[in-house]
């Protein structure tokens, strides 16, 4: 039989004149919106692919997905009590729940496009990320500059993005789209951030500074012990230990049990302390305006005051910070993983 009188090739030939025209009209921004929130977002915008913002990942974006035109930026809502637990599990389950949350919506939203004729991806939430890039950028698409861009909010002194309503107990998603969409969005007129400076007072390795400036390889170091990087260090004190002896002089039984606990049921961070604390957004404020001593003893303190291991590479800041800040608090030499590539960086003039 010739392909052109296959079954499947006559149906698709007769739908396709009808595809073509509806392919230059624009996406209804209206229809877009309503299907983003009924796939469980709680919050969406849209941005064309040529917005200034996007400059230095539109390269990335085109390569990875070349037809992009149009981005959808979403957010879904943490719950908030979870998040400031000073049990890191509860945190951890939040985190990780909300995570695949974001996942299904971006899914669900690719699906409904893909029936409609409309080409569209959506990269992770957060992991799985391309690997073999590592220490490089490992992500497919930065969704917080989308996120900003998109109107749904802006980076605080912590970087997280805060939304005008739901604060910073946000994750968010981004899915990229083969079409235009009838209506664009801009950024919010003011910045949700109040530079209260708690996150600068909660980060137990100072990864926050007063300015805005962050410290990664603090935050990683510490926060990301049981990802990537703090992964490799972990697998390379097995290598090096002589006997289990050794090994567990360098690696205590919690450390070992919770690294099988993040292999087993998804990486788990060691902090995120500087969203927990953040009072900002219209949702999130008000217990704060009314009693800021309240917000300080209840939701700051505890995880200010809570001993704990904190992760450091030698002589760095983090390792001065956590002496001075929370002498309660044990600081632990490790290494972080990311090592010098290039022979410049190695043997520097
Ligand atoms: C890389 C990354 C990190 C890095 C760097 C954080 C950062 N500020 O960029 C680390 C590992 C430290 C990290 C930590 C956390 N992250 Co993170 N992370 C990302 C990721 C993959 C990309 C972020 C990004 O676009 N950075 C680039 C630009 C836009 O950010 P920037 O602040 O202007 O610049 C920073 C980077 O360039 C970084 N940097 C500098 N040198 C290097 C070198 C390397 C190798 C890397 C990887 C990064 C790096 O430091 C700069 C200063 O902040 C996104 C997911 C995604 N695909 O977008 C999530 C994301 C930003 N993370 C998120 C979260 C929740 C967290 C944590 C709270 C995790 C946790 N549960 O503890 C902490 C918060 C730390 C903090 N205060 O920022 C959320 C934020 C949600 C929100 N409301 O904004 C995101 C958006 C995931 C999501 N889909 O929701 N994260
Ligand atoms: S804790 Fe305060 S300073 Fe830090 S991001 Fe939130 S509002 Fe801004």
């Amino acid at each position: 039989m010739k392909l052109a009188e296959h079954p499947t090739v006559k149906r698709v030939r007769s739908l396709q004149a009808q595809v073509v025209e509806e392919r230059h009209a624009p996406l209804d921004a209206d229809w877009l919106r309503h299907l983003v929130l009924e796939a469980g977002a709680d919050d969406v915008g849209f941005v064309e692919v040529d917005r200034p913002e996007l400059a230095d990942q539109r390269d990335d974006i085109r390569r990875f997905f070349p037809p992009t035109k149009s981005l959808i930026s979403f957010v879904c809502r943490m719950n908030r009590e979870p998040i400031r637990s000073p049990a890191r599990s509860v945190a951890n389950l939040e985190f990780h729940h909300t995570g695949d949350h974001v996942n299904d919506v971006a899914h669900r939203i690719v699906a409904v496009l893909e029936r409609e004729g409309i080409r569209a991806v959506n990269p992770a939430m957060g992991f799985p990320m391309e690997m073999d890039r590592f220490p490089r950028k490992i992500w497919v698409v930065s969704h917080k500059p989308v996120a900003v861009a998109a109107g749904l909010g802006h980076m605080g002194i912590h970087r997280n993005v805060i939304h005008p309503k739901f604060g910073n107990f946000i994750l968010l998603g981004t899915v990229l789209l083969d079409a235009e969409i009838s209506e664009y969005h801009r950024p919010v007129d003011f910045n949700p951030c109040l530079e209260c400076k708690l996150c600068v007072a909660a980060c137990p390795v100072g990864a926050v500074s007063p300015d805005g400036h962050f410290n990664f390889s603090a935050c990683y170091t510490h926060n990301y012990r049981e990802f990537m990087g703090g992964f490799t260090n972990w697998v390379e004190q097995i290598a090096e230990a002589k006997s289990g002896v050794e090994y567990r002089q360098r690696v205590s039984d919690p450390e070992s049990a919770s690294m099988w606990q993040s292999l087993s049921f998804g990486a788990n961070y060691k902090a995120a302390y500087c969203m927990a604390v953040c009072p900002a957004g219209e949702d999130v404020i008000g217990p704060y305006l009314n009693d800021k001593s309240d917000h300080l003893k209840t939701v700051v303190r505890p995880l200010q005051e809570k001993a704990e291991v904190v992760y450091v590479v030698p002589g760095s800041d983090a390792e001065s910070h956590v002496v001075k800040r929370f002498p309660h608090k044990e600081p632990k030499r490790v290494g972080n993983g990311i090592r010098p590539r290039s022979i410049e960086a190695r043997h520097p003039h």
